[in-house]
């Protein structure tokens, strides 16, 4: 009897937990993308800012759960982002808003040396520039977070002076940072390579904190889980980030490899579950969940990319049911005794429980489908936008090489 009523009770607060999960999408996983090597056109694939927009909003009308859209300046703004208005307008409309704002420092013929962290004085004053103008793009359409990844580094020794590197990326960052309101943040990611493959300026964790400190407290350190090295235990960095009051953000995906990009969960859904059980963790402790931004970032070269994003979806439902099903009162006595195998199986017990008719119940109270992924497949949305969308979607005409 009683562990009935203890079942129901953690099954409510799993529910209370799903209404908090809130997950950014990113506009550039709506686009064809593709690897090095080629690209494998969809003919449903988004061309413009606003098909994006709609292919997210109906994602999140599927799921219920993605009320924002991350957005590339350089791919989904105008240059100086003039149709900034018109753009979070849109989004609007289609009852989603425009979340992270992400500068677009790797792309550009001058940084092929780097952007913050390029020898040349003008260069590094033109990235600082792009950053404050997307810091002033989101404050316009009331974007709270500008989230910021540099490819900077070098791909042989000897060749960049890292130190000077350094100093350029603090005293570059420290000038973006001053034009931040309280209200906004700057989020760094770090990544240990591609496409510089000797040395990147911010390869880890430990460097972003170091430089998102040398900015005062609105910068903010930014965990991509596929920027890391194989085994790497990333639910401790989580977990130190967490204790430091460094954590801003996640970008989510999955990977096998490398910075993979894969659909969230799709190679260990387990490393997942610890990382969000981190956080459930330190909310338990604190009294309150931290404030931290969920965001997705995956590209997919041979799955549809809607239903990728479902899938995405409905897998951080899944993982963040479990961690909210964690006995945390035993996991904590049993931390206490060191009961190894207890403490072990409370995680494991979570992870492995069958959560499809929790999520299913949350998604009947939300007016959601029960299987959106079905939901989806039958709603004709694919079938409209790759008869809107085929013509522009013609396959690259340039080659590798
Ligand atoms: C990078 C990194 C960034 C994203 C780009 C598109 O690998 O993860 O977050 O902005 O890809
Ligand atoms: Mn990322
Ligand atoms: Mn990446």
């Amino acid at each position: 009897m009683e562990t009935e009523i203890m079942k129901k009770k953690s099954e409510q607060l799993a529910l209370e937990a799903l209404d908090q999960l809130k997950i950014e999408l990113p506009s550039w996983g709506f686009a064809n993308t593709g690897t090095r090597f080629g690209k494998f056109t969809q003919p449903s694939a988004a061309t413009s800012i606003q098909e994006k927009l709609a292919d997210a909003a109906f994602v999140h009308q599927l799921t219920g759960s993605c009320p924002t859209v991350a957005v590339h300046v350089a791919w989904d703004f105008t240059p100086g982002g003039d149709n900034a208005q018109y753009v979070s307008d849109s989004a609007a409309e289609l009852g989603v808003s425009i979340g992270s704002i992400n500068p677009t420092l790797f792309e550009e013929q001058k940084y092929k040396y780097g952007s913050l962290g390029n020898p040349d004085a003008e260069i590094r004053k033109a990235a600082q520039d792009h950053i404050i103008d997307s810091i002033k793009i989101a404050r316009k359409i009331g974007s709270r977070d500008i989230v910021l990844w540099f490819a900077d580094g070098s791909n042989y020794p000897g060749s960049a002076n890292i130190r000077k590197r350094k100093a350029w990326f603090e005293e570059g960052l420290r000038r973006c940072a001053s034009s931040l309101t309280s209200s906004e943040r700057l989020l760094i990611e770090y990544k240990p390579f591609e496409p510089a493959f000797y040395h990147t300026d911010i390869a880890d964790w430990g460097m972003s904190c170091l430089l998102a400190r040398k900015c005062g407290p609105g910068a903010k350190v930014l965990v991509d889980t596929g920027h890391h090295y194989n085994s790497q235990n990333i639910e401790q960095i989580v977990a130190w980030l967490l204790s430091e009051g460094m954590l801003g953000g996640f970008h989510f995906n999955d990977r096998k490899y490398a910075d993979d990009d894969l659909t969230l969960g799709s190679i260990d859904p387990y490393q997942m579950f610890r990382i969000i059980n981190e956080i459930f963790s330190f909310g338990w402790e604190n009294g309150e969940m931290p404030d931290i931004g969920y965001m997705i970032d995956q590209s997919h070269n041979l799955k549809n990319k809607l239903e990728a994003a479902v899938q995405t979806v409905e897998m951080a439902q899944q993982l963040w049911a479990k961690a909210a099903l964690v006995d945390r009162n035993q996991l904590a006595s049993c931390q206490e005794n060191c009961d190894v195998v207890k403490a072990e199986e409370c995680l494991r017990q979570a992870f492995f429980t069958d959560v499809t008719p929790l999520v299913n119940e949350w998604r009947r109270n939300h007016n959601l489908p029960d299987n959106p992924l079905e939901a989806l497949r039958e709603s004709g949305y694919l079938e409209r936008i790759t008869d809107e969308r085929a013509e522009r979607n013609q396959p690259p005409k340039s080659s590798y090489v």
